[in-house]
């Protein structure tokens, strides 16, 4: 019989008055710890004998060593090596791995999974409901009027999680990055999640990787999940910082560095005495935001203060067995150990930091920020500051930023735009309101919006500004144009919690509150003192709403009905990807039109846009009408506008998604040419798979975003990357790509490259050279149709 259905609506939550108060405040419980204790001696027995049979004794960085202590099978990824550990490893092999652990923001992977016809998720798995509840006018009447708008889909997931075995975190409970690190991520540990940020796990020690469904889909199926090994980057830290400094601050300094794409490939691992002097969840905001800079993950050692926030979260077992650990020498890099490049950083030298606008690695430090907003001729006028978002909400990052709120209450002054505060969890809200941080925060003007990404991801209500020019602050990580409130003329800059709490008393561009003074209420000058705060609740974490938690490790419930509605217009039955090739024929791509060259950055959130979108995620018709449509055409320099052409050569404009669906119903595929970076930003799976439903079989590239890039392959699009970057300009809309030298690829020709005759509508024809980046397993995806398609073939012939 199946059960019936939970409508999931924590009624309690809603009681209370304007602010929710709750009247206990009970500790944060204890938790099971028997499933959240990596099996340390298991990955260390694994690793000793990689190090044994492929290795020898070269010293390994610590990423090395969590990666190797998660492979599947050494031999298939390492052979041939030689136990006198020559050969390279890095940025060569294709590792065979196996993650302990998934986390699945909202609608991600869980409709490809059910195609898998599996009863549960093969290793501990998450859902959390976080990108969709909107900010509008505070917490609780935007949660309850979200959680009304997507009840379809939250039904949808809290009953797939129930049917497969998987802990539901529902709305309001928190964002996925926050709520793993308060639960779920422990030193050592490898995991994935379908979010970019997932690396914010690092800040407890854990390799945790962002990657799309399909993904996700590999290890909660046990087949082994692949990443090329990545090369592995140094970030030493010496020196201390004071003051205004914060964690934020380095990884702001180091996107400036590094750029959006110089992590592409690379790990970034932290060492040197400044690493320890940071808390666990500022740890968590420099590799939250190491995606940025495109890394795989960013490492940290295991540090006391790591074991701190283990034990005042319910995990002293887990600190325990970390301490183990970490003295057999598994919890941080070998001494000795060769990065491919190390980057210098002295704390004591380093300065609060603002990025953007519209990318975050234009970096400014503060005390050029004045100049710069000058040199560039923008208003002096801050419209609203933001603090909270998965990277930066903590209990330390809310206590500093109260300590500025309360300076500037006695000094009678109130921020003078519109302060929005997301904290990125319950338990976070609790001890907060707890502590009397919401207070203080609210008796000068902030408004506490749902524990959720609300404004971080274009969920923002926002009246003002509508079309206008202006500035906000905020303290997120991400600041594409149009990102926060679908206003392409809002300039995000992004800070420290502190800086934007600052500037939001200002209301000024140029205002520094290292050196400036506002004027307070008795007409006399007021100079901020530093932050302070505190890293750790001394009277410990309240959990709030317990409602919100689910039980650990639940059983799976087969029988529960997981219903999709056949006219739902948020959740539609994945239909999988017709294969490019024809049983026993040729294994080039039929030839492609090209539908446009894409200029200049072209990330996610112009692939597939998110905001009022995202709730279409579990729809990928209606998803696909905003495929693309913030993209610019090179061929003219207009933004959603592609080309079509008659037979006659006539040429027919229209939107992106309107050009696309039209060769769909042609039954033409179709070719895209991009340029750098391209599928920059996040892990949305989305930017891959519209543009395969609507018919996209191969995309070249000056050069891919790594999470996108893999997003793509699995999805059974071919990404190229053109060997002579000029080459870009050489194909154009309506020209026919056929590709020469794939089927030597698939059969393995280890020497064989990929070309690409280009037929342009006058018969002429240019030949174009490129690089594939395809693995032998990659190579079956791509065969099959998709990656899902693989794994369905497999499991029908085993
Ligand atoms: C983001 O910060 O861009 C998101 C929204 O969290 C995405 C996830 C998505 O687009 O589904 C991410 O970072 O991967
Ligand atoms: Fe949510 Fe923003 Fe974090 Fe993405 S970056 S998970 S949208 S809070």
């Amino acid at each position: 019989m199946a059960l019936k259905r939970i409508r999931f609506l924590p009624s309690t939550y809603f009681s209370g008055g304007s602010r929710r108060r709750l009247a206990t405040h009970a500790p944060t419980p204890d938790k099971d710890c028997r499933v959240l204790t990596p099996p340390y001696p298991t990955l260390l027995a694994k690793l000793a004998h990689v190090q044994k049979e492929y290795l020898g004794s070269r010293p390994l960085s610590l990423a090395e060593k969590i990666l190797y202590s998660h492979l599947d099978d050494p031999e298939k990824s390492l052979n041939g090596l030689g136990s006198d550990g020559k050969g390279r490893v890095r940025g060569e092999r294709y590792l065979q791995l196996k993650p302990a652990r998934v986390a699945m923001q909202d609608a991600s992977a869980q409709l490809q999974f059910m195609t898998c016809g599996l009863p549960t998720s093969a290793v501990p798995t998450s859902i959390h409901c976080d990108h969709l509840i909107q900010a509008n006018v505070g917490a609780e009447a935007d949660l309850k009027r979200s959680i009304e708008s997507n009840r379809e889909v939250f039904d949808f997931l809290e009953s797939a999680a129930r049917k497969y075995g998987i802990e539901f975190w529902g709305p309001g409970s928190g964002i996925i990055h926050q709520i793993v690190l308060e639960n779920y991520a422990s030193p050592g540990m490898l995991m994935l999640g379908t979010d970019s940020h997932t690396p914010n796990a690092g800040g407890l020690g854990c390799l945790a990787i962002g990657v799309g469904g399909a993904d996700a889909v590999d290890a909660m199926t046990h087949t082994p999940w692949e990443l090329k090994a990545p090369s592995i980057v140094g970030i030493h830290l010496t020196g201390k910082m004071s003051g205004w400094t914060t964690p934020k601050d380095l990884i702001l300094h180091i996107a400036g560095k590094l750029t959006v794409r110089g992590g592409t490939g690379r790990v970034l691992e932290y060492f040197g005495p400044g690493v320890h002097d940071q808390s666990c969840t500022g740890l968590a905001t420099i590799s939250n935001m190491g995606a940025e800079v495109g890394a795989t993950t960013s490492a940290f050692p295991y540090t006391a203060k790591m074991g701190a926030y283990l034990r005042a979260t319910g995990r002293s077992p887990v600190a325990d067995a970390a301490d183990w650990a970490a003295r057999q020498g598994f919890l941080a890099a070998d001494e000795g150990v060769e990065y491919d490049e190390v980057i210098e950083v002295n704390l004591s030298e380093l300065e609060p930091t603002i990025n953007g606008p519209f990318t975050p690695d234009l970096s400014t430090p503060l005390s050029k920020f004045a100049q710069f907003v000058a040199t560039n001729g923008w208003k002096n006028e801050v419209s609203a500051g933001l603090i909270g978002s998965c990277t930066n909400s903590s209990y330390e990052d809310m206590s500093r930023v109260t300590s500025i709120a309360q300076q500037a209450k006695s000094a009678g002054l109130k921020t003078k735009v519109p302060f929005l505060c997301t904290p990125g969890s319950e338990q976070i809200r609790a001890t907060i309101e707890r502590d009397g941080f919401t207070e203080a925060l609210e008796d000068v003007g902030a408004v506490v919006l749902a524990n959720a990404c609300g404004p971080c991801i274009g969920q923002w209500n926002r009246a003002e500004k509508k079309g206008e020019e202006n500035a906000i602050l905020t303290s997120f990580n991400r600041n594409f144009k149009g990102r926060n409130d679908a206003n392409s003329k809002t300039m995000n800059f992004l800070a420290s919690p502190e800086i934007v709490t600052a500037m939001a008393f200002s209301g000024q561009l140029t205002f520094n509150p290292v050196t400036d003074s506002l004027i307070g209420a008795d007409g006399k000058p007021f100079k901020f003192a530093p932050p302070r705060g505190n890293m750790l609740p001394s009277n410990g974490f309240t959990p709030g709403n317990q409602s919100l938690t689910p039980s650990p490790s639940p059983l799976a419930v087969p029988e529960t009905e997981v219903a999709i509605s056949p006219t739902s217009t948020r959740l539609e039955v994945l239909a999988p990807f017709p294969s490019h090739f024809k049983p026993g024929g040729s294994l080039e791509l039929p030839p492609l039109k090209v539908l446009m060259r894409v200029r200049g950055k072209c990330t996610t959130d112009h692939i597939s846009a998110a905001g009022p979108w995202l709730k279409y995620k579990g729809h990928l018709t209606n998803i696909s009408e905003n495929t693309l449509f913030t993209a610019t055409n090179d061929e003219g320099g207009e933004v959603n506008v592609a080309f079509d052409y008659t037979k006659d050569g006539e040429k027919i404009t229209g939107t992106i998604p309107e050009v696309a669906k039209r060769f769909k119903s042609r039954g033409e595929p179709w070719a895209l040419v991009v340029d750098q970076n391209y599928g920059e930003g996040s892990a949305r799976e989305h930017a891959a798979m519209q543009p395969r439903f609507l018919g996209c079989g191969l995309i070249i590239a000056r050069s891919f975003a790594r999470i996108h890039e893999t997003n793509l392959k699995k999805q059974g699009i071919l990404p190229l990357w053109f060997l002579n970057k000029d080459d870009y300009a050489m194909i154009s809309s309506g020209d026919v790509v056929e590709t020469v030298g794939l089927e030597d690829v698939i059969n393995g020709s280890s020497d064989a490259t990929v070309r690409l005759k280009v037929t342009r509508p006058g018969g002429e024809i240019v030949w174009v050279e490129t690089r594939h980046t395809m693995s032998a397993d990659q190579l079956r995806w791509l065969r099959s149709g998709s990656a899902l398609n693989y794994i369905k073939e497999l499991a029908a012939s085993t």
